[in-house]
């Protein structure tokens, strides 16, 4: 494919930009929602969100939630942990913040390379007899080591929650990656594959743990007189389903486009001297969900160097996940970064591109041309 320059468009170009459906398909449904007045609280549209989910996911139950985070904090809850939880340090904070406030205390183990998650003899080497559980994170969509960190819980009896706000459809060897562990939270929010504008979900084996888990994101409460357990109001509402209801039959062409826009940055930077591309081949089916470059050191530039000259023509990369949770103030008290040494590395390497089902391949050829411009090629 030929780089096209295209010197006429300064638009800004951002890392992502939300996926719509027809206005007039979510108007469709809010049209009943004015009629019934069932707004939240397990209304018609959220019933019937959670069961197309179930369906176009492949899993068994999915409890619907107001956003990713309290879907964290109710998972979290919901396997009544105790004590310290392994967890990732390249991950959106919001993934620790779950943790402190469950009262748990995060235990951060290194990452690997290949998929930037948990590095299994690095969490082994974090296990004391206080471990309760493993909070690990499919960062960018990339399945984590599923089978190496269900070994390792199964011998020391640990419970398993897999941080699954950028996995959605995403399938591995076994099927659905949602499948791993007791429990998988998806995220919903405007910057993610599918989006509810604020929305999350909690994906569960078993209808005794969807039970629970509903009970906590309703109060705890059982029935109008009693409440079983401190929970929280975590619903999602009726608004949040109707748009994920409107864009769910449309998920396969939003796929389809984010594979389209990963190829061709694959097919334009590849030759770059010290610049990785992610690897999407090992995974059954991708969402693509992000697109994370590294720039190593034989780069003639570094990530810095690269964001700095990509926002001078309005392009705006992310460096997800920069800074790593612990060198966070708030965070710093937990464990430092110095063994830390993958994460550490990777998070001063990555740099998100633009990728969205909306960008044209004009703006995708003008990322490109600006990248290839910096590294003076
Ligand atoms: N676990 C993980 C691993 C996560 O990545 C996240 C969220 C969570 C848990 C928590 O899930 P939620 O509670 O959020 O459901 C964004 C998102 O706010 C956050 O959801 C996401 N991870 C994180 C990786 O990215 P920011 O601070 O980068 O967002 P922001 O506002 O800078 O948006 C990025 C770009 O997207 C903007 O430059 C423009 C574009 N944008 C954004 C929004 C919100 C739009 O065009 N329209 C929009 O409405 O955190």
């Amino acid at each position: 494919m030929a780089l096209e320059k295209n010197s006429s468009d300064h638009s800004p170009v951002y890392v992502t930009k939300p996926f719509l459906p027809p206005l007039a398909d979510v108007v469709k449904y809010l049209e009943g929602v004015w009629d019934c007045r069932i707004l939240t609280n397990s209304g018609p549209l959220h019933e019937q969100l959670e069961n197309e989910l179930a369906s176009y996911l492949g899993v068994p139950y999915i409890s619907l939630f107001a956003n990713g985070t309290l879907a964290l904090l109710v998972a979290l809850k919901a396997l009544r942990l105790q004590g310290e939880v392994i967890t990732t340090p390249f991950s959106f904070v919001a993934t620790s913040e779950a943790l402190t406030w469950n009262g748990l205390l995060p235990v951060f183990a290194d990452i690997q390379e290949k998929n930037f998650g948990l590095n299994p003899s690095s969490i082994e080497s974090c296990i004391t007899p206080n471990t309760s559980a493993i909070l690990a994170v499919h960062c960018y969509g990339m399945p984590s080591n599923v089978h190496e960190i269900q070994e390792i819980a199964d011998n020391y009896n640990l419970k398993v929650i897999y941080d699954a706000a950028h996995a959605f459809g995403v399938r591995c060897c076994c099927g659905s990656v949602l499948l791993q562990g007791d429990l998988s939270v998806l995220s919903f929010h405007a910057t993610k594959v599918f989006n509810t504008f604020e929305g999350g979900a909690i994906v569960c084996a078993d209808a005794k743990t969807k039970k629970r888990i509903d009970r906590l994101k309703n109060f705890g409460f059982v029935d109008e007189t009693t409440v079983a357990a401190n929970g929280i109001n975590a619903k999602m509402n009726e608004i949040q389903a109707a748009v994920g209801l409107a864009q769910l039959p449309l998920m396969e062409s939003v796929i389809t486009r984010r594979r389209q826009i990963a190829e061709m940055y694959i097919e334009l930077l590849s030759d770059l001297p010290g610049l990785l591309l992610p690897d999407f081949s090992e995974i059954e089916q991708p969402n693509f969900s992000y697109f994370p470059i590294r720039l190593i050191d034989s780069a003639p530039v570094t990530r810095e160097e690269l964001l700095s000259f990509l926002k001078r023509y309005n392009i705006y990369p992310r460096r997800y996940f920069y800074p790593l949770i612990p060198e966070f103030r708030l965070y710093s008290a937990f464990s430092g970064p110095d063994r830390l040494p993958i994460a550490r590395m990777l998070a001063s390497q990555v740099l998100c591109l633009p990728i969205y089902p909306d960008l044209s391949n004009n703006e995708l050829h003008r990322v490109c041309y600006t990248i290839r411009k910096c590294f003076n090629r």
